[in-house]
């Protein structure tokens, strides 16, 4: 047996970890690809670059943003939306790099959900002290397909709770390379991320990258 108690080198992929029904871990999988997706996402964010969205409450959001895929998930005074266009170039978003697309069906069939063929991914920018807020994914057309989460960078702790806001919340450290999947029964679980804490990742410095894939037609 290795003890890996202070090891913070991420662990190959072993096996679904289910946090709820419908719900999964599954620690390491994106390793072995995550230079590519890192490379794709530095050609998203050259097309479209992070921004800050305002909440239709007028609060800018902590956690830097944009898409790729036919559509992507926008923020402003008048709410929250899917978009075929960015509102910062006018123009379509940057279409989803193929690593992307084959990593998100690879990680929702290991979690039992095939032929998950998303039409949006979320990236999202974590620097410390960023954060996102218990919310439900509700925005999208369907909800019988699964979420699928992918993080890059610095550890974050991942808030994972239940149908209602006020269900208690369970804390997960989800480390670069690891990927989260959230469907069925959990598919409209409430879920955040705690403020970032500070730190070096030895590819990304001071930041967190995470995919975050969906079904949004
Ligand atoms: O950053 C994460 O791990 C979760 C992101 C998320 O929940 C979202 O983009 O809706
Ligand atoms: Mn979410």
């Amino acid at each position: 047996m290795t003890l890996r108690l202070f090891d913070e080198t991420p662990a190959p992929y072993v096996a679904p970890e289910v946090i709820a029904p419908g719900a999964m871990l599954l620690r390491g999988f994106a390793l072995g690809v995550d230079e590519a997706l890192l490379q794709a996402v530095e050609g998203v964010v050259a097309a479209a670059p992070l921004r800050h969205l305002v909440t239709p409450g007028g609060y800018t959001m902590s956690v830097a943003m944009t898409n790729c895929g036919a559509l992507g998930w926008v923020s402003d005074r008048s709410g929250y939306r899917y978009d075929a266009k960015d509102p910062l170039s006018g123009q379509a978003w940057p279409s989803m790099p193929a690593c992307f697309a084959e990593l998100a069906l690879r990680a929702a069939a290991e979690a039992g959900f095939d032929n998950f063929r998303p039409d949006a991914c979320l990236i999202n920018r974590y620097e410390p002290g960023a954060r996102l807020s218990l919310h439900q994914d509700k925005d999208e057309g369907s909800m019988d397909a699964p979420i699928v989460s992918v993080s890059l960078g610095l550890p974050a702790v991942f808030l994972f709770g239940g149908l209602r806001r006020s269900d208690c919340t369970a804390r997960y450290r989800l480390q670069h390379g690891d990927v989260a999947v959230w469907g069925g029964p959990s598919r409209l679980a409430y879920h955040g991320v705690a403020p970032l804490a500070k730190g070096e990742h030895a590819r990304l410095g001071a930041q967190r990258i995470n995919l975050t894939f969906r079904c949004a037609r």
